[in-house]
């Protein structure tokens, strides 16, 4: 890879140019290239200041994510710092585009920092599992304070250019496209005011007014307790922020170092890290190359006013992209364009929209009862009644209008792609673009390949998921593609359970305790025990249950009862329904009280799945399986996904685990041939 620091001197003033495509991310060879040029422009007298800049879309977007997983290599981020910092003259930093984590901290050990208009600049090692490693936690309390360095570092969130120089972060603005001249002209100014050189570290002002407040660490650890539970970042960055405050510079900087290390050696933060990596890979498709040639999507049609297609018709109105909205029936189609405009104007009173922008995406919507108006959309999604007849019937309609080389997407959920593209007579047309609800909201779509589908359409999807903000995950054609068909076995494992006599609060709790945000039977509950799918024959707790018009939280209360403040509470009468269910269908009680093994009989069983998925070349690779499960059911991330977490205690165990399982309730639980093999020769997922 190019990495390359290039100096041009401009009447005095050295521009040092960093290019490390594509985030320019501060690898060993680009800290070599930034430490040579800061050498030989310091050894240059013609050089007064230098000035830091980076080609391509953004500043340093942080660390090589990817090294922390090989042995720390020269030069470290503390020699290209300290020689940053302590350079003879004054090193000034542009930012533009993002400058994170790392890049940040590099700007911070600058003497100053130029920001564009549009930069932003942040600390998201959070989200890795890390905490700022090259001094964000000693520099930035000393500019801001302790109390604003906590929440932006605790929250790993981006700072704009105007809010970051309210701070202090940035000491001066500029006109996007004029960064470099005004970081140029800024440094000549320094220069001509006597090329002072400040360094963040010598700052005392502000830890010295927190010295007054050894209280508020504390006390900012508690607000945050229930957005920190399950991470332990967090933790490491209160401690290291206190250590900001409360110790001399250098030894803050070893506490910073020694906690960083310690969170860099946990699980947790290898799994974030793997989380990271695993939701940008999903895009990579190995038999669909650069060439192979994308339709540009310019107007998207969607078949079905209802909760789907009202929620997929947003996230293209949300991209710019016009909508075509066709119902058969004007009242459903009124509705439709009703909820979408509540939505939006919700998102306005919150903030979150302005009015302007509110006008601009119901502009973008025409709603229609009529077929023909879909006949220039280059995509039509359809989300109608999950019926196959239904779905085919609409499908050989989009045949009959969609104008040649449209791509028919259906949104179905479980049913056979393959089926539905044969009622066509354009079946490399037909692919899967299945979102899960609400559909504007959660970030993962499966883009479902048919047999017949053609290879650009394919692209297509891919690239237009990405477009309009989704994780798209590339599923082969079989019942519930991947997420669906993963966690199902989740389900069926806690009913399982149930029957056996574990009191579904334990099942719960065991659930929530791993990191779920919440259990089964509270998310069927709140889901609606009417609206699960139920296939088979067989009697269910939850069709005993509908039977008796329970549905959940909104009638008459489901697994659980329910008061006024929609608190749930064990019921007597699902309990009876559950000992009722399992004598019926001759279920001994062996009740499970051991957590650990609780959770294993709750999860191994979707690590099986998931091997089958991989072995059947439903999925491409485990890490897609991860995110579908993390961004499809909120899997939670600091275990990165049921194959990771499986790769985590060892396929020994999965293995051994599922054999016991099968030992007690059959060959459903006998684990995947690949996973035997894998766990044999000692690989992993
Ligand atoms: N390291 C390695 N690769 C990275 C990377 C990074 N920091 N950031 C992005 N990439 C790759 C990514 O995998 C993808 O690769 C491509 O760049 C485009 O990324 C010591 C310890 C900057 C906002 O956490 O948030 O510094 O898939 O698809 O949507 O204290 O990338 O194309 O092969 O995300 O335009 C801290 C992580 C690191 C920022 C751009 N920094 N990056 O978003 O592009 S730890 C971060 C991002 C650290 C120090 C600590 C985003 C972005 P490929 P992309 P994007």
């Amino acid at each position: 890879m190019k990495h390359a620091a290039v100096t041009r001197s401009r009447d005095g003033v050295a521009v040092v140019t960093l290019d490390n495509p594509p985030v320019n991310a501060l690898s060993a060879a680009l800290r070599w290239a930034t430490l040579s040029e800061l050498r030989t422009a310091c050894a240059d007298d013609a050089v007064k200041a230098i000035v830091l800049i980076c080609a391509g879309r953004t500043f340093i977007a942080g660390a090589d994510i990817a090294e922390f997983d090989q042995p720390p290599q020269e030069p470290s981020f503390a020699q290209l710092f300290d020689a940053i910092e302590n350079a003879p003259k004054p090193v000034i930093a542009a930012i533009h585009g993002q400058a994170l984590g790392g890049g940040f901290e590099l700007s911070l050990v600058c003497h100053y920092r130029v920001a564009a208009q549009s930069a932003r600049v942040g600390l998201p090692e959070v989200h890795l599992g890390l905490l700022p490693g090259a001094g964000g936690t000693q520099r930035v309390p000393r500019i801001t304070g302790a109390e604003v360095a906590l929440e932006i570092i605790t929250s790993g969130r981006s700072v704009g250019s105007a809010e970051a120089f309210a701070l202090g972060l940035v000491d001066r603005v500029s006109a996007d496209s004029a960064l470099q001249d005004d970081a140029v002209d800024f440094a000549r100014q320094i220069v001509a005011e006597g090329a002072a050189r400040p360094r963040v570290r010598d700052r005392e002002d502000k830890i010295a007014k927190d010295r007054n407040r050894p209280e508020m660490f504390e006390a900012f650890r508690k607000a945050n307790a229930r957005r920190f539970k399950g991470f332990k970042a967090p933790d490491g960055i209160i401690a290291a922020v206190e250590g900001a405050v409360t110790l001399p510079f250098e030894d803050g900087m070893a506490l910073e170092t020694q906690l960083f290390e310690g969170l860099l050696a946990t699980n947790e933060s290898a799994a974030q890290r793997h989380a990271f990596f695993a939701v940008r890979g999903t895009a990579h498709i190995p038999d669909l190359g650069r060439d192979v040639p994308v339709v540009d999507v310019k107007a998207v049609g969607i078949i079905g006013a209802g909760t789907m297609g009202g929620g997929i018709a947003m996230n293209f109105l949300n991209a710019g992209i016009p909508v075509t909205m066709v119902e058969t029936a004007a009242a459903a189609l009124d509705r439709g364009v009703a909820t979408i405009r509540r939505i939006y104007e919700a998102s306005a009173r919150k903030g979150r929209l302005s009015a302007e922008q509110v006008g601009q995406r119901m502009g973008l919507l025409s709603p229609s009862l009529d077929y023909e108006e879909l006949r220039n959309a280059d995509l039509i999604v359809e989300a109608v009644f999950e019926s196959m007849a239904v779905k085919k019937q609409v499908f050989a309609q989009l045949d009959a209008v969609a104008r040649p080389g449209a791509i028919l997407a259906s949104n179905t959920s479980f049913l056979d792609l393959d089926e539905i593209a044969n009622a066509t007579s354009r079946p490399e047309s037909v692919i899967g673009l299945h979102f899960f609800s609400p559909a504007n909201v959660m970030r993962l779509v499966e883009v479902v390949r048919g047999e017949a589908t053609a290879p650009a359409f394919v692209a297509t999807a891919m690239k237009l998921a990405k477009r309009i903000g989704k994780v798209p995950v590339l599923s082969r054609v079989c019942p519930g593609f991947i997420a669906n068909r993963l966690m199902a076995p989740r389900g069926e494992q806690a009913e399982l359970l149930a029957l056996e006599g574990t009191p579904i609060a334990d099942i719960d709790a065991t659930l929530r305790d791993y990191g779920f945000a919440m259990g089964h039977f509270q998310m069927m509950d709140l889901v609606g025990l009417d609206v699960v799918g139920r296939d088979g024959t067989e009697r269910t707790i939850m069709g005993d249950l509908v039977a008796m018009e329970r549905l959940g939280q909104k009638r008459n209360g489901g697994f659980y009862d329910y008061d006024d403040q929609r608190t749930a509470h064990p019921s007597k009468i699902s309990a009876d329904v559950i000992a009722a269910v399992a004598e019926s269908r001759g279920i001994a009680p062996s009740p499970t009280s051991d957590r650990e093994a609780l959770l294993e009989a709750l999860l191994l069983p979707v690590v099986n799945e998931g091997a089958k998925i991989l072995q059947e070349q439903v999925a491409l690779r485990s890490a897609d399986i991860d995110v579908a499960a993390m961004l499809g059911y909120n899997w939670p991330v600091h275990t990165g996904g049921p194959m990771f977490w499986a790769n985590t205690i060892g396929l020994g165990r999965v293995v051994a685990g599922l054999r016991e399982l099968e030992s007690r309730h059959g060959s459903a639980f006998r684990p995947a041939a690949m996973l035997e093999q894998l766990a044999l020769d000692g690989g992993r997922l």
